[in-house]
């Protein structure tokens, strides 16, 4: 995970790109660290995700998981690493923005929906890879989908897993631009920086408001 903060704008860089940015134990820690530093630091005035490389983010290292096992227990991992940290992205008093590079799958998807406004390249998409595998979707997406993209989108991502390109994923409604690929860190760099110019309080309060 690359972090760096300049012009008000902390830009948190998922960094695995041969590997898609796929999230690894170490990644949660680091990425817990950085929301810590977004919230303490008054240098902080907005946050802006992102990933290296071709993909945003495919979700979970299904390496680390032996799927196999009909004893797997991942509840433990998402209480304590998956779920706070979407909380704290969306209960965080300052402006959250999204630049979905390429792919978004399973988690990757849900976390970068947990983003208070989200860009991406026309040629990204989301998958809510979840029942390839066998679960539910998590990370926030049972709750968001249905509320961004009605329930019959939802219900057809959730149960089908297939491809949303992001130019649907705009008209569903689900992110809230999407952009030319060669645009979006331009464009998503001068949105994270306006929400940085723009007033901080009331902007927590406006998420607070409206979440
Ligand atoms: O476990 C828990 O704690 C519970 C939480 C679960 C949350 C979840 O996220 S579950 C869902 C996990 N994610 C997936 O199921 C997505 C798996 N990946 C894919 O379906 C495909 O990679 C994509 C559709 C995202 C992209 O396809 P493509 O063809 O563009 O790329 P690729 O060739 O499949 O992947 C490139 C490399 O990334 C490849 O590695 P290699 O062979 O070049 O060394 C591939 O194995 C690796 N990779 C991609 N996704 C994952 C991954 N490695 C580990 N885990 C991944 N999730």
């Amino acid at each position: 995970v690359l972090v760096s903060t300049a012009d008000g704008v902390m830009t948190i860089t998922l960094n695995r790109p041969e590997k898609l940015n796929a999230f690894v134990a170490a990644m949660h820690g680091l990425l817990r660290e950085a929301l810590t530093r977004a919230e303490e630091d008054a240098a902080v005035r907005a946050v802006l995700l992102t990933g290296a490389g071709r993909g945003f983010c495919a979700g979970q290292d299904l390496a680390e998981r032996d799927m196999n096992d009909p004893n797997l227990d991942l509840g433990g991992g998402l209480e304590a690493n998956y779920n706070p940290f979407i909380r704290r992205l969306r209960s965080l008093p300052k402006p959250v923005a999204c630049a979905v590079n390429g792919v978004a799958a399973g988690a990757g998807a849900n976390l970068a929906l947990a983003a208070d406004l989200v860009l991406a390249a026309r040629s990204a998409s989301f998958i809510q890879a979840f029942s390839r595998i066998a679960l539910v979707p998590d990370c926030g997406g049972t709750y968001w989908l249905p509320r961004l993209a009605g329930l019959q989108r939802a219900m057809g991502m959730a149960l089908l897993a297939g491809r949303v390109p992001a130019e649907d994923a705009e008209r569903w409604g689900l992110i809230w631009k999407c952009v030319d690929d060669d645009k979006l860190m331009d464009e998503a760099s001068a949105l994270a920086r306006t929400l940085a110019a723009g007033p901080t309080h009331t902007y927590g309060m406006i998420k607070k408001a409206l979440y």
